[in-house]
């Protein structure tokens, strides 16, 4: 469903496709307004990637797929961008990795946490958040026992700080975040740099693929991924396409 009808043929139809979700998003309540703007802040980043999955990036979701089907206890944490952008998607995951879904919002309010817990009902949902992240300010820091107690945790358009918490405890920490530079990416364990939108239906194949494997497989692929470099690989790219 859009806002506004837009053409197939369009050049950038897929953008604009995206962009009517998100304002939509707003009307429903889901997405906050600076989400909005969050969001153009990732366009420009993905337009300088040529608006396509990298070959870096999808080295990182390859990596990333082992990561999650190998842990013991992976969590999804969504916001409202990624609700209203990718939830069916989302819900697919959670169920092929068989990880819980936790509704994680920055602008918090209980009235939006309800109504995008409502998106995932169909899914393993965690609710109660009864743990505290320590050194964190900001509302992001409640979260689930589940979460708190996790090994590794997904958090597609996360801040920075909360991905630093996280690290802190010793979690792996999967980002997708089409800004390379950000403290998000520069910290975690696997920095996907791609779009939301390409990145999950990528996670849902390579998972999907290799669902079957034996952990020391998983293990294998993941430990011969090397984060540092392949985000320097994604930021020269940019620089080469300057
Ligand atoms: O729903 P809430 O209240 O939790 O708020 C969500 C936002 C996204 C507003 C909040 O988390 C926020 O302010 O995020 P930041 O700090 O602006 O970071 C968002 C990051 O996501 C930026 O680095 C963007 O480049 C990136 N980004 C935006 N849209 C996409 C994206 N990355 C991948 N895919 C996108 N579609």
């Amino acid at each position: 469903m859009c806002a506004i009808k837009i053409p197939e043929s369009h050049p950038r139809y897929e953008s604009l496709k995206t962009r009517n979700k998100l304002v939509l998003g707003v009307k429903k309540g889901i997405v906050c307004l600076e989400g909005l703007i969050a969001h153009g802040r990732g366009e420009a980043y993905d337009y300088l990637l040529g608006e396509k999955t990298t070959e870096f990036a999808k080295d990182a979701e390859y990596a990333a797929s082992a990561l999650l089907l190998v842990s013991k206890n992976p969590v999804i944490s969504v916001n409202g961008n990624v609700s209203a952008l990718v939830p069916k998607e989302i819900s697919a995951l959670s169920e092929i990795i068989r990880c819980p879904v936790e509704v994680n919002l920055f602008n918090r309010t209980v009235k939006r946490e309800k109504l995008i817990e409502k998106i995932f009902s169909g899914s393993n949902i965690e609710r109660k958040k009864e743990e505290r992240i320590p050194f964190l300010e900001s509302k992001r820091a409640f979260v689930s026992k589940r979460l708190f107690v996790s090994d590794t945790v997904l958090v597609p358009l996360e801040d920075g700080d909360r991905t630093e918490a996280l690290r802190k405890m010793g979690k792996n920490v999967i980002s997708i975040d089409l800004n390379p530079l950000s403290r998000t990416s520069q910290t975690a364990t696997v920095s996907i740099v791609d779009n939301i939108t390409r990145a999950v239906p990528n996670l849902i194949s390579f998972s999907n693929e290799m669902k079957n494997y034996k952990a020391e497989d998983l293990m294998e692929i993941f430990g011969n991924f090397d984060n540092k470099e392949n985000l320097r690989k994604t930021i020269n790219l940019i620089k080469e396409k300057i």
